[in-house]
């Protein structure tokens, strides 16, 4: 039986002041920011829910093991430790550590598709996956389970792949499949866990049309945690026990030590197949640097290998999505409606509808994004128009099938109150939200414009 959480299971050894600004300047902020939070600086933001990636605190052993780094350009001792770590949490023999997640992809894919013209299925690629498979000329195809698009319907495992949609590509198109990637949990889809089951089969269809599998494993032991808690036959396994499962089916996987690593900068590529990581060292060394060091400092290896240890804890898991969990609960109260259930990282706001009265090219999302920081202070991102860009072929905008915003929550940075404060603040949002009005691009960059768009606003902004 799981044990009853009152409180964090960790206490506060250092604290980082912060302050709310006054209403008048998050206006003003807002608008030298061209309505853009990604142009504010942080220092203006009460509570920065804008990413989980690289935002955690870290352990009192993790600041510690950074003393130990043995910054030596081959054969550092802390490559090692973090070798040892990947071994014993993920079971994976041969590790590559790279400077975070993308340089992971990056050196994975130049390795399986140097050709362009391929296919990657994935149950829902993340943009740098996406990024960084179109760069070598291939087409990302997301495969995630129907019900993934039905933000308000309760299922346990809605980050699945339909393994039944991957079969028939398979069947068609095996030659120009180079690899199969699974996003755990999947961030794309509302941070959405995928079943014990599901990477079984999809493993075993790998296996028998001889493609290699892969995980996107950033929030491995957010996921794990979520098999404990609700897929029948592991309520009794420890989560080590779970994840080594996990990662046995796969033939190896990309980390971006970011997220489930525990730290602010890092990642690595690990694999059981000998031929791949020995083609993979060749661009590790072209793109991140050699082998033991891989674009990170000693001491960022001590503290990712520290990390891995400590994410694995059934307690600070329980904390750590209790708190979205919560954090969801205060959403819902206050009257937003929000991808269902919760993920583990982030709560998922269905701005699109909250604000019916915005159409999809009105921006309804980043609407809301700008809202939440007039009103409380917080920084969100939008998952929607903006963030999806144009169509190649047409120009027009590539409208996804939900605009959401997504409040991230980092690791063992904020408390139950931050959340209640965060709840606080989509209430405001809530009650004005007839008056929020839609906005318009007054500059857009061709690739990735959600970083430096500025817009205008329709209306005037409520005051
Ligand atoms: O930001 P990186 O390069 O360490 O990791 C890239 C990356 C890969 N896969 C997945 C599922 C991610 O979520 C991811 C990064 N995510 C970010 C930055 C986020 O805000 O969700």
């Amino acid at each position: 039986m799981r044990r009853e959480i009152r409180a964090e299971p960790y206490r506060i050894k250092m604290v980082e002041p912060m302050t709310l600004p006054s209403r008048e300047r998050r206006v003003a902020r807002m608008v030298e920011a061209g309505y853009n939070p990604f142009s504010l600086r942080s220092r203006d933001v009460y509570i920065d829910l804008l990413t989980d990636s690289g935002t955690g605190a870290m352990s009192d052993l993790q600041w510690a093991a950074l003393l130990s780094g043995d910054e030596s350009y081959a054969g550092s001792d802390s490559f090692y430790r973090l070798e040892q770590a990947v071994q014993a949490v993920m079971g994976f023999r041969h590790v590559i550590p790279t400077h975070q997640g993308r340089g992971a992809e990056n050196v994975l894919l130049s390795t399986l598709m140097p050709e362009g013209g391929k296919l990657v299925p994935n149950n829902m690629h993340f943009d740098t996956t996406k990024a960084h498979v179109l760069h070598k000329r291939g087409e990302p195809v997301d495969l995630p389970v129907p019900v993934a698009y039905s933000p308000s319907v309760r299922q346990d495992f809605k980050g699945n792949m339909d393994s039944e949609a991957l079969e028939s590509l398979l069947s068609r198109r095996r030659a120009d499949v180079p690899l199969i990637i699974m996003t755990l949990t999947c961030n794309s889809g509302g941070g959405q866990p995928v079943s014990m089951a599901n990477l079984r089969e999809v493993s075993q269809i790998a296996g028998r049309y001889g493609v290699p599998f892969f995980l996107d494993a950033c929030r491995f032991a957010e996921n794990a945690y979520f098999i404990k808690e609700r897929e029948p036959g592991y309520a009794a396994c420890s989560i080590g026990q779970i994840v080594r499962e996990m990662m046995s089916y796969a033939d190896g996987c990309t980390m971006s030590a970011k997220k489930d690593a525990l730290v602010n900068i890092g990642g690595f590529l690990a694999t059981n197949d000998p031929a791949l990581y020995r083609q993979a060292t060749v661009w590790a060394v072209l793109f991140e640097g050699f082998p033991t060091y891989g674009g990170l400092a000693g001491r960022d290896m001590e503290a990712m290998a520290q990390g891995l240890y400590e994410v694995i804890d059934e307690e600070y898991l329980a904390d750590r999505i209790g708190q979205v969990a919560y954090l969801a609960e205060r959403v819902r109260l206050a009257g937003a409606p929000i991808v269902e259930p919760p993920g583990g990282h982030a709560v998922y706001i269905d701005a699109g509808a909250l604000l019916p009265h915005l159409k999809p090219y009105e921006f309804p999302g980043w609407a809301m994004s700008v809202a939440l920081y007039i009103e409380g202070g917080v920084r969100a991102v939008e998952i929607g128009t903006v963030l999806a860009g144009r169509k190649a072929g047409t120009g027009e905008h590539d409208h996804p099938r939900l605009e959401l915003l997504r409040l991230a929550v980092p690791r063992r940075v904020y408390t139950h109150r931050h959340m209640d404060a965060v709840g606080d603040a989509v209430a405001a949002v809530v009650e004005k939200k007839r008056q929020l009005p839609g906005l318009f691009f007054t500059y857009e960059a061709p690739v990735l414009r959600h970083f430096t768009a500025r817009f205008g606003t329709l209306q005037e902004w409520p005051g």
